[in-house]
C-alpha cells in the first residue's frame, strides 16, 4: 500500500450533478442500480476523456452510457476502480451491480446489523455500494428508491424527504427519498428494518416545523427520550449561538448495534451506535447520558459544519471534526457545568492525545499524507483540532469568532472547503493575520512551554520567561519546527488574592477582570514578560482554562500548588494544581519504591484533600474530580520510561493513604450527600452522584467490612445504573481479598439481571476486563467464549479487549507477554473481518517505546508477527509499519 499526499490534490476530472439510486435489498444479492448525470469538470486541466470511478467488492452486472450498453472492451474493471475510456462531455452513466450486505463484516458500505440493513459511508464506504467518484469534493443531488419485503422491512429510509412510496408485487414495497442539498457520497445513508420510532417536532426560528424521529428496535423505545430532548436542545442552541437553522423538513436518527464509530452525520438521517443514543436511568450511567447528549449534538451540528459546508479532501477532516467538537463541547458546557466539561476534556487530551502526539503515529491536525484515511479519525484530528479552534476563539473573542463563523458558512455554503478557508474567514472577521497560528495545523507534537520566574524586590518587578519547544515527530525534526502562537491565559496570586497586572513586554496581550487576568500571545521561541508593582513574589496562575494544548513546565512548590488549588478563581487551574500535587506525591513514592525505601506520603496532600471533602461550598463534581488521582495511563504518559508496576503500586499507596487518613471525612460526606429518588441527568444530580461514588471508592479501599457491606447494599438497592455500576466497579476492582466474595456475587447478579440489555452487558465485560490478578488474560479468553460476546460487534470488542489493553495496564503489560499475545491474536482475527477496528485495537502495542527493553522486545515481536499476516489490510499495515519505523 502506498501513501497519498495533500500536496498532490487535484480537482476531480468529472462532476456528478445528479445521482439516482435504486436498491432491491437482499442479504447476499442486493441489486444496486445507479443513474449518474455526469459532466466533465470545467476546472480540471486534464485533456483525457477517461472516467475513473471508485468501486470495491461489487459484482458488476452492466454499464451503459446514455442508454447504450457498454461491453467489456469499453471499460476496464480493476479491484478498486472502473475505468471508462472516451466518455462524452456530458452523459448519463447507468450501472447495475450486486452486493452482499450480510457478508460485509467491515461495517463500511451497506451491511446487515442484526436483522436490519444500514450503511456507513464515511470516509470511503460508498464505493462498496456502487461505482462513484467517492471523494468529498464531488457533490451530487441524490434521489434514492429502496425496495424490500414489506413484512420484514416495513421501514425504508434514506436522506432528505420522502417523495413517493407504494406496494409492489410479492409483498414488496418501496419508498423514494429525495435530498435537495447536493452532498458528497460519504453523507449518503440507507436503512431498512423492522423499526419503531418516537416522534416529536421542532419549530425553527423562522417558523418552519421539523419532524423529528428516532428509530430503534421496539424493545428500546423506552430509551429514546433523552436523545430526543438532547436533539431539541441542540437545534435551539445552534440557532441561538451560531444562527444556524435546520434545513430539511425531517430529521431522523436510527440506532444500530453493530457500528464502527459513535455515530454518523448523514444528511437528514443520522445513524447512531446504540451506545450513543439509547439512555434510561436503570441501564445508563450519568456518563452515558452525557455522552448521548454530546453525540446527538455533535452529529446535529455537522448539518452545517460538515454537511452544508463539507471538506475538499480528507486531509481537511479536522475542518469539520475539530470545529464540530468545539461546538459540541461548548454546547455541553452550556447544558451542564462549564468547568467540569473543560477539566474532562483537558484530562482526555493530556492523557490520550498527548500520548498520540508523542508516539509513532503522531500527525498534524491537517495531515500531509496517509495510507488509509480511517486511521486518521484520531484524538489529534478531533480533540486537538477542537483545541485549535478554541484558541482562535480565544484570540478573536466571542463576537469576532461568531462573525468569522457566519462568514465561513456564507462563503462556503454548498461547497467543499479547506482549513485555510475557515481560517481566512476568521482572519477577515477578526481583522488580524493568523499566519503564525498555522503551525497548530501543520506540525505534529505537543509543544512544551517551560516557564521560569524571577522577582526583583528593589524594582518590585516579577518577570516570567517563556521558552517554547516542540519535540521531533515523524514528519519533522524539533529544530526545523516553526514556533507556535500560544495564547497564555494567566494571572498572579498574591497573599491577599489576585494582583492587578501591569505587564511590560513586546508580547501582544489583553487584560480583563479588573486587570487581574490577561491573555499573552506568545509567538517566539522565547519571551520575557515583566509585571510591575509587585510587592512580594506571587504564585503565577498559568494556562487558565487550559488556554493552549501545551505541556506547561513551571517549578511550583507544593505550597504554591495548594495556593492555586484554594485561591485561584479559575476552576481548571485549581483542578490542575491538585493534579500536579498528586503527581508530585506519587512520584516521591515511586522514587522511594525504586530505591527500596519505605515510602511516605506527603501529609500536605491529605490536608488539602481534607479541606476539599469538608468544604460544602465547592461544586461536588469539582471536588470529585480533584480527589480522583491521575490515572495510571496519564502517569505513564508523563514518564520517560513507564514502569507500570511501580506506577501502579505508588498510586495505590497514595490512594490507600488518603482512604485511611480521611476515612471519617469520606464517610461523613458520603452520608450527608442527598439521594435523588427521581433520577435526572442534570448537572446538580450528576455532581452529587460523582462525589458520593468517589467517596465510596475510597471507603471501599479501606477494606473495612462495614463499607464492603454498604457498597454491596448500594449495588443491590440502586435504582439507577450510575450508582449500581459504581458499586459493582469498586467491589470488582478491589485488590483486597475481603472483597472477593462480594465481587463474585455482584458480577453474577449483574449478568443475571441485565443479560437482555446488550449495552449493560458491555459494562459487565469492561469491569471484568479491568480486574486485577495474574489470571486476567485467562479470564479475558474465557469471556471471549461467553454467549454474550461477539467479535463482529465493535462495542463488544471495545468493551472487553479495548478495556483490557487500555485500562488494565498491570495485566496487559504482564512481563510474560501474555497480554500482548492476546491483543495480537484479536487484531489478526479482526484484520480479516473488520480492518478499521483491527487497526484501532492495535493502539496500545504501538506505544512500545514507552516501556523497558524486555517489554519493548515482546511488543515488537507481536507487531512483527501481525505484520506477517497473509492478507494484511491497508489499515493495519499503516499502523504497524509506522509504529515499527
Ligand atoms: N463523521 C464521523 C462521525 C463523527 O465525527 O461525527
Ligand atoms: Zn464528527
Amino acid at each position: 500500500p502506498s501513501a497519498i499526499y495533500l500536496k498532490d490534490y487535484q480537482v476531480p476530472s468529472h462532476l456528478i450533478d445528479k445521482t439516482h439510486l435504486h436498491f432491491i435489498l437482499h442479504p447476499t444479492k442486493t441489486r444496486v442500480s445507479s443513474d449518474l448525470t455526469i459532466r466533465k469538470n470545467p476546472d480540471a486541466d486534464t485533456k483525457s476523456n477517461e472516467l475513473i470511478l471508485h468501486g470495491q467488492d461489487i459484482d458488476l452486472q452492466s454499464v451503459s452510457i446514455d442508454g447504450r450498453q457498454l461491453d467489456d472492451r469499453d471499460y476496464q474493471l480493476e479491484a478498486e476502480c472502473l475505468r471508462i475510456a472516451n466518455v462524452p462531455e456530458q452523459f448519463v452513466l447507468s450501472v447495475v451491480g450486486l452486493i452482499a450486505p450480510a457478508d460485509n463484516t467491515s461495517l463500511e458500505g451497506l451491511y446487515k446489523s442484526q436483522s436490519m440493513y444500514c450503511t456507513q459511508c464515511e470516509a470511503e464506504g460508498f464505493r462498496k455500494i456502487t461505482y462513484f467518484l467517492d471523494r468529498p469534493d464531488v457533490l451530487s443531488e441524490f434521489t434514492t428508491t429502496v425496495v424490500a419485503d414489506k413484512t420484514e422491512f416495513p421501514v425504508l429510509l434514506s436522506n432528505g424527504n420522502p417523495i413517493k412510496s407504494g406496494s409492489l408485487d410479492d409483498n414488496m414495497h418501496f419508498v423514494t427519498w429525495h435530498d435537495p442539498f447536493p452532498k458528497p457520497a460519504y453523507l449518503f445513508a440507507l436503512v431498512g428494518g423492522d423499526l419503531e420510532c418516537i416522534q416529536d417536532s421542532f419549530t425553527t426560528t423562522s417558523g418552519r416545523a421539523i419532524d423529528l424521529k428516532i428509530y430503534v428496535e421496539e424493545k428500546d423505545l423506552d430509551k429514546c427520550d433523552h436523545a430526543m430532548a438532547s436533539l431539541k436542545s441542540s437545534m435551539r442552541w445552534d440557532e441561538d449561538v451560531y444562527g444556524r437553522e435546520y434545513d430539511l423538513d425531517i430529521f431522523m436518527i436510527v440506532a444500530v448495534d453493530d457500528f464502527n464509530m459513535g455515530a454518523m452525520e448523514n444528511k437528514g438521517l443520522n445513524i447512531f451506535n446504540t451506545s450513543c443514543v439509547l439512555a434510561k436511568a436503570e441501564t445508563t450511567t450519568d456518563a452515558g447520558f452525557q455522552r448521548v447528549e454530546a453525540v446527538v449534538a455533535h452529529e446535529y451540528f455537522h448539518n452545517w459544519s460538515g454537511n452544508r459546508v463539507t471538506c475538499r479532501d480528507w486531509f481537511q477532516l479536522s475542518l469539520k471534526e475539530g470545529f464540530t467538537v468545539f461546538r459540541d463541547a461548548e454546547f455541553s458546557a452550556d447544558m451542564g457545568s462549564r468547568t467540569v466539561k473543560r477539566v474532562e476534556d483537558a484530562k482526555l487530551l493530556r492523557a490520550m492525545q498527548f500520548a498520540e502526539d508523542a508516539g509513532p503515529l503522531a500527525h498534524p491536525v491537517q495531515p500531509a499524507s496517509f495510507i488509509e484515511i480511517s486511521n486518521f479519525y484520531t484524538l489529534t484530528v478531533y480533540e486537538k483540532g477542537a483545541e485549535v479552534v478554541r484558541m482562535i476563539h480565544t484570540l478573536l473573542g466571542a463576537e469576532a469568532f461568531r462573525q468569522g463563523s457566519d462568514l465561513y458558512f456564507e462563503r462556503n455554503d454548498g461547497k467543499a472547503a479547506t482549513i485555510e478557508d475557515f481560517v481566512s474567514s476568521m482572519e477577515e472577521a477578526g481583522g488580524r493575520d493568523l499566519s503564525k497560528f498555522m503551525s497548530w495545523y501543520h506540525q505534529a507534537g505537543t509543544p512544551k512551554l517551560a516557564v521560569t520566574a524571577d522577582y526583583n524586590s528593589s524594582s518590585r518587578e516579577y518577570a516570567l520567561t517563556f521558552n517554547q519547544t516542540c519535540p521531533t515527530t515523524p514528519e519533522c525534526d524539533s529544530e526545523d519546527k516553526k514556533p507556535y502562537l500560544i495564547p497564555v491565559a494567566m494571572g498572579l496570586l498574591g497573599s491577599n488574592g489576585p494582583l492587578s497586572l501591569v505587564p511590560e513586554t513586546d508580547v501582544d496581550f489583553s487584560l480583563s477582570k479588573n486587570d487581574t487576568h490577561c491573555v499573552l500571545e506568545l509567538t517566539q521561541p522565547q519571551h520575557r514578560v515583566v509585571f510591575k508593582d509587585i510587592n512580594a513574589p506571587p504564585v503565577p496562575s498559568l494556562m487558565r482554562g487550559f488556554s493552549a494544548p501545551v505541556r506547561l513546565q513551571f517549578d511550583y512548590s507544593p505550597d504554591d500548588l495548594i495556593t492555586l488549588m484554594t485561591q485561584d478563581d479559575d476552576g481548571f487551574t485549581r483542578w490542575d494544581a491538585c493534579q500536579q500535587l498528586c503527581v508530585s506525591v506519587i512520584h516521591e513514592v515511586e522514587a522511594s519504591l525504586q530505591q527500596g525505601k519505605e515510602p511516605s506520603v506527603d501529609s500536605r496532600l491529605s490536608d488539602a484533600a481534607r479541606a476539599l471533602i469538608t468544604n460544602q461550598n465547592l461544586d461536588p463534581a469539582m471536588v470529585a474530580l480533584m480527589l480522583t488521582l491521575p490515572s495510571e495511563g496519564y502517569l505513564a504518559e508523563i514518564a520517560t520510561t513507564a514502569n507500570i508496576d511501580t506506577i501502579h503500586s505508588a498510586r495505590e499507596i497514595v490512594r490507600n493513604h488518603l482512604a485511611a487518613s480521611l476515612k471519617t471525612e469520606f464517610a461523613e460526606r458520603f452520608d450527608s450527600l442527598p439521594y435523588f429518588p427521581e433520577y435526572e441527568a442534570n448537572a446538580v444530580q450528576i455532581a452529587v452522584r460523582s462525589l458520593k461514588n468517589c467517596c465510596l471508592g475510597y471507603l471501599v479501599a479501606t477494606a473495612d467490612a462495614v463499607w464492603l457491606e454498604r457498597a454491596m447494599t448500594q449495588y443491590r438497592t440502586a435504582t439507577n445504573m450510575t450508582d449500581q455500576s459504581a458499586a459493582l466497579s469498586v467491589l470488582a476492582l478491589s485488590p483486597d481479598s475481603k472483597a472477593v466474595d462480594y465481587s463474585v456475587s455482584a458480577l453474577s447478579e449483574f449478568y443475571q439481571q441485565w443479560q437482555s440489555e446488550a449495552l449493560v452487558v458491555n459494562q459487565w465485560f469492561s469491569v471484568q476486563a479491568m480486574q486485577p490478578g495474574e489470571e486476567a488474560v485467562d479470564r479475558i479468553r474465557s469471556l471471549m467464549q461467553h454467549e454474550a460476546f461477539n467479535i463482529n460487534n465493535p462495542n463488544k470488542v471495545r468493551a472487553l479487549i479495548g478495556a483490557f489493553a487500555n485500562n488494565n495496564p498491570v495485566c496487559f503489560h504482564n512481563s510474560d507477554g501474555s497480554g500482548y499475545r492476546l491483543l495480537a491474536e484479536v487484531v489478526k482475527k479482526l484484520n480479516a473481518t473488520n480492518p478499521q477496528i483491527a487497526a484501532r485495537m492495535l493502539g496500545p502495542l504501538t506505544k512500545w517505546r514507552k516501556y523497558d527493553s524486555k517489554r519493548q522486545e515482546l511488543m515488537q515481536a507481536e507487531l512483527n508477527s501481525i505484520k506477517q499476516t497473509v492478507g494484511l489490510s491497508k489499515d493495519v499495515f499503516e499502523v504497524i509499519s509506522k509504529s515499527l519505523a
